[in-house]
């Protein structure tokens, strides 16, 4: 069993590698970074991770940086024994790499241009209705993909519960919790709430972003 050590912070990033720790049943320290107060840019977590960001996980005293890179080494490492994550080099591993790098490039990636748009935590100048309704539409046709995905299927790979299901519900409970509404993709609202209600999810949030 390899010794795992996250960095992590209440309501960020590191939240969904928390709770992927928590559903695979993966013994680990979590320590919190107080980022208010500047804990990631002391030059011993930079050493671990240069961008002074969670989450961090240390690996037998191996750093690993980046959400998504740290979740699909989850899976691998811990979800496959566990039939949480796909066995390497079948169809479901393809779509559960392809479904979960799309969570983070491309949906992902969608969401931050809103929030840059739209948010008081960036100034005002950075604001732009024009570019706020374009990411809005996008974010709709995606979870239309996602709506698609779940016809015949409780979760994303099927019948069972996976951690692809962990990585795209916490991406899908966060926007909808910043106002994205799930109203148009009644499958992906079940399979959300479903999602936010295992006991696992509120023991990482602390507190569910979703409520
Ligand atoms: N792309 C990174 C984003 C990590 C990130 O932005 N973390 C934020 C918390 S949500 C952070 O640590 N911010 C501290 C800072 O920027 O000073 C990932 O997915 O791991």
């Amino acid at each position: 069993m390899n010794e795992l050590v996250l960095y992590a912070s209440p309501l960020s990033s590191a939240i969904p590698v928390a709770l992927a720790l928590l559903e695979l049943d993966v013994p680990h320290e979590r320590i919190d970074l107080d980022l208010a107060a500047g804990d990631q840019r002391k030059p011993a977590f930079l050493a671990l991770n240069p961008n002074g960001k969670v989450p961090t996980l240390v690996i037998d005293g191996e750093p690993m940086f980046e959400a998504l890179a740290i979740l699909q080494w989850l899976g691998e490492r811990f979800g496959v024994e566990r039939g949480l994550w796909p066995a390497a080099d079948t169809a479901a591993r393809f779509e559960a790499l392809s479904w979960s790098t799309w969570t983070y490039v491309t949906f992902g990636g969608t969401q931050q241009r809103l929030i840059h748009a739209t948010s008081p935590r960036f100034p005002a100048k950075c604001h732009n209705a024009a570019q706020a309704k374009l990411a809005s539409e996008q974010l709709q046709s995606h979870l239309a993909l996602l709506e698609a995905r779940l016809e015949g299927r409780a979760h994303l790979l099927g019948d069972a519960f996976s951690l692809l299901d962990v990585i795209v519900g916490s991406a899908v409970s966060y926007a909808a919790f910043t106002g994205v509404p799930l109203a148009a993709h009644p499958r992906v609202e079940a399979w959300v709430n479903r999602f936010t209600a295992r006991d696992a999810y509120a023991a990482a949030w602390g507190e569910s972003p979703a409520q």
